[in-house]
């Protein structure tokens, strides 16, 4: 399904005075924000093809209807939400859930559209039939070499895929670690993982990066291998300049500092990419913003400050995903939740007075630093953010058209209610 130009103009005419209104009275009060909203106009976050389709739990499945059971469908609904928000440009793949298999034609759909595809992602944390060695144990790290060598092919050859379509980024999460003391000797687990991920390194393109993601549990729980962002940065600093840490929201210890993580990335030069989700107890991966807002709004605002103080582009220096799977909603609408919130809190950040913060720290005055931050943070920019989209010619209220245009029962009259995507 194809959203129409003249469904979202006719939105768009109704909701303007009202709109104008806001963010006639949001300009009086902000000298930027010509400036502020052209870096919005800019911003992309790329979708996950495995976000299409209704999330479980390891306790059940309730899928949705009307998902999108082929690539080209995933590349659809991307399509459909690129078209109401303008700020999800980009498609990214987990091979083989998503294995391009017309690349041609799928290449000309996403362009259509106007979609990138993003890093591909790879998995060897599954089984797949016909696998020769399992991952039951491991698969970068595992003993047994033929594991390993096994795993290595299977990321170059997502490199492969990912070079057909346009994708610029190879994204490695292992699930490797183990459940039990003494299941594994740590050192050399990390030894043939480094080992492993050089092979792989060695057939990235030039203009390739490689994401090393980690995650502090989960499916092991005793220890897993690629644990955190001390692991990640050692590993990606022993690759090259090619490799980076990425950061994913839902892969920390309870109440970790993550904005003082990505601050330190920044740093070094190290941080890579971002998967935006939310949680309250471990990697829930619900909506972006939807449980913990402040700490998202912290986290922006150490990457547009750590960005300017490195000159990167906002926009495309680093690899901006969602990663989420919806358990409750329709993934679509959550999706349009997300990359509603994760622009929120980018345009709070970039209102932070960064002058008078510097000052604040320089005198160590704590009140007024807290002050400077909650003061954008409290500041209502659903406006500006609104304002970009009509200037990119999107919809001023994505989640209410997406409601008001019944998409998703359009979506079942033409795919049929039991149509079943895969992925998480
Ligand atoms: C692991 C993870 C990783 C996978 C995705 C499906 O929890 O975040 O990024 O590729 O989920
Ligand atoms: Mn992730
Ligand atoms: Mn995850």
């Amino acid at each position: 399904m194809i959203l129409e130009k003249k469904k979202i103009e006719e939105h768009n005419a109704v909701l303007l005075e009202q709109h104008q209104r806001k963010f006639n009275f949001f300009k009086q009060e902000c000298d930027t924000v010509e400036s502020l909203v052209s870096k919005l106009q800019r911003f992309q976050i790329a979708i996950p093809s495995w976000a299409l389709g209704t999330g479980g739990t390891r306790f059940g499945r309730f899928s949705g209807k009307g998902e999108p059971a082929t690539l080209e469908q995933k590349i659809e609904d991307v399509g459909l939400l690129h078209a109401l928000n303008k700020s999800s440009g980009a498609i990214s793949l987990h091979i083989p859930w998503d294995i391009p298999q017309h690349v041609e034609k799928i290449k000309e759909l996403a362009a259509s559209l106007d979609l990138q595809f993003d890093a591909v992602n790879s998995n060897t944390f599954q089984d797949q039939k016909g696998q020769k060695h399992s991952y039951k144990y491991g698969s970068l790290q595992d003993v047994n070499p033929a594991v390993r060598k096994q795993a290595i092919d299977h990321n170059v050859s997502v490199i492969q895929h990912g070079v057909t379509l346009g994708s610029k980024a190879l994204t490695i999460w292992l699930a490797d670690g183990s459940s039990f003391p003494g299941q594994l000797n740590f050192r050399e687990a990390f030894q043939n993982t480094l080992a492993s991920l050089q092979e792989i390194y060695k057939n990235l393109p030039p203009d390739w990066k490689m994401f090393v993601e980690y995650k502090a549990f989960e499916p092991n729980f005793y220890s897993t291998t690629i644990a955190d962002w001390g692991q990640s940065l050692l590993l990606a600093s022993k690759l090259g300049p090619q490799a980076y840490t990425l950061v994913d929201l839902g892969h920390h210890l309870p109440n970790s500092n993550i904005e003082q993580i990505v601050s330190l990335l920044l740093m070094e030069g190290k941080l890579g990419g971002f998967h935006f989700n939310d949680s309250k107890y471990a990697d829930d991966d619900l909506t972006a913003g939807s449980i913990k807002p402040y700490q998202l709004f912290l986290i922006f605002n150490e990457l547009v400050e750590g960005m300017d103080h490195n000159g990167m582009d906002h926009a495309t220096a680093l690899g901006w995903m969602i990663d989420a799977s919806h358990n409750l909603k329709d993934p679509l609408l959550d999706l349009l939740q997300s990359v509603e919130a994760i622009m929120i809190a980018y345009a709070q950040a970039l209102l932070v007075d960064r002058a008078a913060l510097k000052r604040a720290q320089l005198t160590n005055d704590v009140v007024q630093a807290q002050e400077i931050l909650q003061h954008a943070f409290r500041t209502d920019v659903r406006a500006v953010v609104a304002e970009a989209r009509l200037r990119n010619h999107a919809a001023l209220d994505p989640v209410k058209l997406y409601q008001e245009l019944e998409i998703r029962n359009l979506l079942i009259t033409e795919r049929g209610e039991n149509s079943i995507a895969t992925g998480l």
